[in-house]
């Protein structure tokens, strides 16, 4: 078994106890072990040959054990005897908008149905609706529901599709009289690679005239529910849109619980209590009876905990409720920190625009130098170059740059190919005439675990390779990416001096959060770029930003943020140390 396979049998297992109405730490736990899982930088059977699978967050001595039973037999006795109690295929029905674990139990002790097949059949039939809760609107509406499922799948989509309509959305709330403060909250205002779901919230006396615009706007395909103050509707992309409207002086609960993650409100409910105070979204309310407390920004409910504010990216109950209860809470990178795109391609590869073009758009984003990295010649569909016409680039590229002026500069590098064969595109002859030499990998990503991984050591090994660019060449939400053996990979970076990019492009987010947190542990430097194909392209760089926060990454960290000096004797060093 793998790590996806692992995480995978815990989030059903948690899903089945769910189900069978278990109790609530007990599911808490498995869906934290399978979170875990999924967000290790490293194969699993490794840790476990290496005795640290307690050392994984979330993982204690018991599930250990069953993660040792399931990487050393493949199977897991405890999901088997579960599966007698709850039918495993009772876990899709949770999938069906509106439909939550007590309904699939009451459903399925019922009726004796078990797939989300033979639930459409007993809708369509009426044998639902005589069930407590449940009338023929609920059936109609459940139908509703699966067929839509059917359409769009379940799948959780890129913060890059989600952003864009959520900021829409706000726009047009933001009209409405009597409103004074929107935000996003939830995953996206964490800023998570993928969001199951977009949460906005609205501050407003009156709720109604809200509700009236958001229910009706244009892109709503349905509407799942509207109470006095929240509202929930499925956009005609399958999206679903949550809306809580409240009055400001509550707004700082109201957006620090919507924010989440679940898992950091818990702890801060749990240090609420040890005051004496329950926490919801309305307020805080003293336990034994009393006025409550409002609070109208998140600050005030931070201070009411004795903690510091904390960024919605650290919302993750990583540690970083500890770190602010030590008074040295990571110093975050800022975009504005960022002073140069390192990776970006011009109408000499596959990119829109020209080098003076790209240079000129970046300048007026605030950057004060850039490095044009057009592909390589193994790359025959985007047009890569030769050495030949790498060498003519070189002199456009100084054109270009006595036509910045003094105050920006360009510098030539190249986007290298490793190819499939583990070697290098370019001879270190021609790499040397380079300011700045990108290596990745495009093709044969689907390489065993040990090969692909070897192919990039041998990028990073080189004396002349400055920096990977999106390292698995994942692309979301759908494409996995390499099996590379990442902590292997961050280990020579850091030895190297080969620094590791974030790209910043919605769909690659490569880094990954996790993957930052690793590298920087290990003293990696990383960088932020957006690998932009045309000048617009620029705006991605706030999601790259988003993913180095989200991995605790401060401006020192980032060589993006460094005067050109800087990154020139940093990368210099490279070439000197081997
Ligand atoms: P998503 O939509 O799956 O990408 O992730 P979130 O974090 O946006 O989750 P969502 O949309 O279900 O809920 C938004 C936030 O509301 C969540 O981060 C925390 C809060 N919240 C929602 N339901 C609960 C709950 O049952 N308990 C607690 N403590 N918080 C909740
Ligand atoms: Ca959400
Ligand atoms: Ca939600
Ligand atoms: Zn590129």
């Amino acid at each position: 078994m793998k790590n996806r396979d692992v995480s995978a049998l815990f989030h059903k297992v948690a899903d089945m106890l769910a189900i069978r109405g278990d109790k609530f730490h007990r599911i808490l736990a498995y869906r934290k072990a399978g979170e875990s899982v999924d967000a290790l930088g490293r194969d699993i059977n490794q840790i476990y040959e290496e005795g640290g699978l307690t050392d994984i967050p979330g993982i204690g001595k018991t599930l250990a054990e069953k993660i040792e039973e399931m990487l050393t037999t493949g199977e897991l006795d405890f999901y088997n005897r579960l599966s007698e109690d709850v039918p495993p295929s009772l876990v899709d029905m949770l999938k069906i908008e509106g439909v939550g674990p007590k309904r699939v139990k009451q459903i399925y002790d019922s009726l004796g149905i078990t797939t989300v097949d033979e639930l459409t059949e007993a809708a369509k039939e009426g044998k639902l609706k005589g069930l407590p809760g449940l009338g023929a609107k609920s059936e109609a509406k459940l139908l509703a529901a699966i067929d839509a499922l059917a359409r769009h799948g379940d799948d959780r989509v890129s913060i890059g599709v989600a952003w864009p309509i959520a900021q829409d959305i706000l726009q047009q709330l933001e009209k409405v009289p009597g409103v004074t403060k929107t935000a996003v909250a939830g995953s996206l205002r964490r800023m998570r690679e993928t969001i199951g779901d977009i949460d906005l919230m609205v501050a407003a006396d009156e709720a109604d005239p809200v509700m009236d615009l958001f229910c009706g706007l244009p892109n709503v395909e349905s509407v799942v529910g509207r109470g006095p103050t929240k509202a929930r509707v499925v956009l005609l992309n399958g999206i679903g849109v949550d809306l809580r409207v409240l009055p400001a002086e509550r707004w700082g609960t109201l957006l620090s619980y919507f924010t989440g993650s679940k898992d950091h409100n818990v702890r801060l409910r749990e240090l609420a209590l040890k005051q004496g105070l329950s926490l919801n979204e309305h307020s805080f309310t003293p336990v034994d009876g009393g006025d409550e407390i409002l609070c109208d920004t998140e600050t005030a409910v931070y201070e009411t905990l004795g903690l510091p504010y904390i960024p919605p990216v650290m919302r993750e109950n990583r540690g970083e409720i500890e770190q602010a209860q030590a008074g040295n809470l990571a110093n975050l990178i800022q975009e504005s920190d960022i002073v140069s795109d390192l990776h970006m391609h011009s109408t000499w590869s596959d990119g829109k625009n020209s080098i003076l073009e790209m240079a000129q758009a970046a300048q007026a984003q605030g950057m004060k130098y850039i490095v044009i990295t057009d592909h390589s010649m193994s790359l025959g569909i985007a047009n890569g170059l030769n050495p030949e016409r790498l060498e003519a680039q070189a002199e456009e590229v100084k054109e270009a740059n006595a036509a910045m002026g003094d105050d920006f500069h360009i510098l030539h590098g190249t986007e290298m190919e490793i190819k499939a064969d583990g070697s290098l595109d370019f001879t270190d002859e021609v790499l040397a005439k380079l300011d700045f030499v990108i290596a990745s990998l495009h093709v044969s990503l689907k390489q065993p675990r040990e090969q692909v991984t070897q192919r990039m050591l041998n990028a990073i090994n080189n004396p002349h390779v400055d920096m990977i660019a999106h390292p698995t060449g994942r692309l979301l939400p759908g494409r996995v990416g390499a099996d590379l053996d990442m902590d292997a990979i961050l280990q020579a970076a850091a030895e190297t001096q080969t620094i590791m990019e974030i790209n910043a492009n919605p769909s690659r987010l490569d880094l990954r959060d996790s993957h930052v947190r690793r590298a920087l542990e290990l003293g990696v430097k990383i960088s932020i770029n957006t690998d932009a194909h045309n000048k617009s392209h620029f705006d991605l760089r706030h999601y790259g930003v988003a993913t180095a926060q989200r991995g605790w990454a401060t401006a020192e960290e980032v060589v993006n943020c460094w005067p050109l000096e800087k990154l020139l004797a940093f990368i210099k060093s490279k070439e000197v140390v081997d």
